[in-house]
């Protein structure tokens, strides 16, 4: 056996006993976790942590002289740094705090609104998660700007070529996530960022399946904004973040209005906070923004690198065992996948929730449905897919036990 192998199995005992949940039995049998796409199960240094904030440190923050208010304060600043430290952010000020992927998108979305003119255009793809179209569609609707669609291949990777044709100079923004929740399909985010550029729009990056398993750095990258939620990378739920440039920032409009993010209030009017607290109205999720920072912490104390490594290995031998079975349909059979893989049961009349159901009955978690894609459902002419997504305690044993649970399902609904 390959040594590294050796070493990162190892780990990965280690690991699992970090999980308490992974001790629970479903339906008599041990769980075997795959919708880590949908939120991730949280290891014990996460659950430590919010344990010892509410019993030792909580308070508001940034509004109290008094021990326990400057503690939080630091705390949460301190995470701020670990965020910033986690994407390679320039300052942590760029980093804001939000509920998740879906409240940092609407942030860019409703704070553009002053800037759109109805010649502007925005440009989406067809493999976007609801939450980075449907804000897309309110601002295009309320500002008169157009929406454009990269479309999606035949193999289900983007038609990059299209890009091309749907850039010009009225193009104020692309906003494309890095890997699709519904497929796994990782997306050519250099090349969008590159020519977007070029055509002198912003670009936002949905990182909400990319951050917990591929190392993030926006500088490299050169994204504009970046967004990912806390659930789905060990932390609690309720927290997210979204990365803006600083100078970029400075020229939206407040998202929301309220307590710490103003300067000065008036009768008349207010004046504004610096960054990020403009953009931070109201006392926030003080316990998650703080556990986000541990779970980066957790993230740390494997390594990115080693996590990739292994969630790949797993995938991909789910992959190969899944393309075995004639009756399976995988979707992106040959793309570049990461962190989940979506199938469906070739068989007439099969819904993929019957397939979760039988899979449920063996204590196997997954996804079934549109997956929050309705377009991209409508595109593969489907009503959903199972999918299978993973993190750094999954196991080959695992995706054995799901792949006999998928022989069984055909069995069973064939
Ligand atoms: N996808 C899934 O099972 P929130 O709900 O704000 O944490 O994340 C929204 C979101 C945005 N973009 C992508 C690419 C996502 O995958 C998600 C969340 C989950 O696929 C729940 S629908």
């Amino acid at each position: 056996m390959n040594p590294n192998k050796e070493q990162t199995l190892l780990n990965i005992q280690k690991i699992r006993s970090e999980f308490p949940i992974l001790n629970r039995k479903v339906n008599g049998n041990p769980l075997v976790y795959f919708d880590n796409a949908a939120s991730s199960q949280k290891p014990r240094i996460v659950l430590d942590a919010i344990d010892e904030y509410y019993k030792n440190h909580n308070a508001n923050v940034h509004r109290g002289i008094h021990t326990l208010s400057q503690e939080a304060t630091v705390m949460m600043e301190n995470s701020r740094e670990k965020i910033r430290n986690f994407i390679n952010a320039k300052e942590a000020c760029e980093v804001i705090f939000t509920r998740g992927t879906t409240e940092s998108i609407n942030l860019v979305a409703y704070s553009m609104e002053p800037l759109l003119k109805p010649e502007d255009e925005i440009i989406i793809t067809e493999i976007e998660h609801h939450s980075n179209i449907v804000p897309w569609q309110i601002v295009c609707k309320r500002t008169g700007a157009k929406l454009k669609y990269i479309p999606l291949k035949d193999d289900c990777t983007l038609d990059i070529e299209k890009l091309d044709e749907l850039l010009n100079e009225n193009t104020k923004l692309v906003a494309v996530n890095q890997v699709s929740n519904a497929l796994g399909v990782v997306n050519p985010i250099d090349v969008i960022i590159e020519k977007a550029h070029k055509a002198g729009a912003w670009v936002l990056i949905d990182a909400a399946q990319s951050a917990p398993h591929i190392a993030i750095d926006v500088q490299k990258m050169d994204c504009d904004f970046l967004a990912f939620s806390g659930h789905k990378m060990y932390a609690p739920t309720g927290v997210g973040m979204l990365y803006g440039k600083q100078e970029i920032l400075n020229q939206l409009a407040p998202f929301h209005g309220g307590g710490e993010m103003i300067k000065e209030v008036w009768m008349d009017h207010s004046t504004y906070e610096r960054l990020p607290f403009k953009f931070e109205a109201g006392t926030p999720n003080i316990e998650a923004n703080i556990v986000l920072g541990t779970a980066i912490d957790f993230i740390d104390s494997i390594g990115m690198d080693v996590i990739h490594q292994h969630e790949h290995e797993i995938l991909e031998y789910t992959r190969k065992r899944l393309l075995e079975l004639d009756e399976v349909i995988v979707y992106g059979k040959d793309a570049e996948l990461s962190g989940a893989v979506s199938f469906n049961l070739n068989l007439p009349g099969v819904h993929p929730s019957d397939v979760g159901m039988i899979l449920d009955k063996k204590g196997i978690a997954v996804r079934t449905g549109h997956h929050c894609t309705q377009p991209i459902m409508r595109r593969l002419g489907v009503k959903g897919t199972v999918r299978a997504s993973f993190t750094v305690f999954n196991t080959t044993e695992e995706v054995d036990r799901l792949i006999d649970a998928v022989k069984l399902s055909i069995r069973m609904l064939g």
